[in-house]
C-alpha cells in the first residue's frame, strides 16, 4: 500500500513563522506560501502569521506554535544572506538545527523555509513570485506532509496529543 500526501489541504490548519530580517524577501517568501495554501484550498482563517525579528528566533517560535496542538503543520520563513563575519554560518547553523529539532521532537511537519544566500541577487530571484519561490515550496512540503500525516492518522494536530 502507498500512502501519500494531498495537493488539496481544505480543513488543514498552518503557522507559518516568518522573520523580519530583510523583510523585502521575507514578505516575497510570504506571499508565496499564502499563495500556495490558498492555491490549495486551505481556508483563510485556517493559516496564522506568527512574527519573530530574525531567523535565530524562528525555531523557539516553532516549537510554541508546533506545542499548541492547533496545526497539521508549521512553515518557517526567513532569509540570512552572508557578510563578511561568521554570523552568518552561526545564525543558519542554528534556524535549520532547531526547527530540524522542533518537527522531529513534536512529530509536526516544520518546513524549511529560510533562504541562505550568497548575495541579495539570490534572495531576490529566490524570494520573487512564481515557480521558484521558496515560500511557495515550503508550503507545498508542509501541505504535503500535513495531509500524509492525516491520512496515516494517530494525529497530534488539533486534539493535543489525543489519536
Ligand atoms: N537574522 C536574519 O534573519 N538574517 C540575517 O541575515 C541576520 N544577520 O545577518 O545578522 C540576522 N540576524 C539577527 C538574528 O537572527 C537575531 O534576530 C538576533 O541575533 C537577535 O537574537
Amino acid at each position: 500500500m502507498d500512502i501519500r500526501g494531498s495537493v488539496v489541504a481544505t480543513g488543514c490548519r498552518f503557522a507559518i513563522v516568518v522573520s523580519r530580517f530583510n523583510v523585502e524577501i521575507t514578505s516575497g517568501l510570504l506571499s508565496g506560501a499564502r499563495s500556495a495554501l490558498l492555491e490549495a484550498a486551505v481556508n483563510e482563517e485556517d493559516v496564522t502569521v506568527i512574527h519573530v525579528p530574525g531567523a535565530f528566533e524562528i525555531p523557539v517560535a516553532a516549537l510554541h506554535a508546533a506545542q499548541a496542538g492547533r496545526f497539521d503543520a508549521v512553515i518557517c520563513l526567513g532569509c540570512l544572506i552572508k557578510g563578511d563575519t561568521m554570523h552568518f554560518e552561526y545564525i543558519a547553523e542554528a534556524a535549520s538545527q532547531g526547527i530540524m529539532n522542533v518537527s522531529v521532537s513534536t512529530g509536526v511537519p516544520v518546513a524549511f523555509g529560510v533562504l541562505t544566500t550568497m548575495t541579495d541577487e539570490q534572495a531576490v530571484v529566490r524570494s520573487a513570485p512564481g515557480e521558484g519561490n521558496k515560500g511557495r515550496e515550503a508550503a507545498l512540503a508542509a501541505i504535503e506532509m500535513a495531509t500524509l500525516f492525516k491520512r496515516l492518522g494517530g494525529g497530534h494536530a488539533h486534539t493535543g496529543g489525543a489519536a
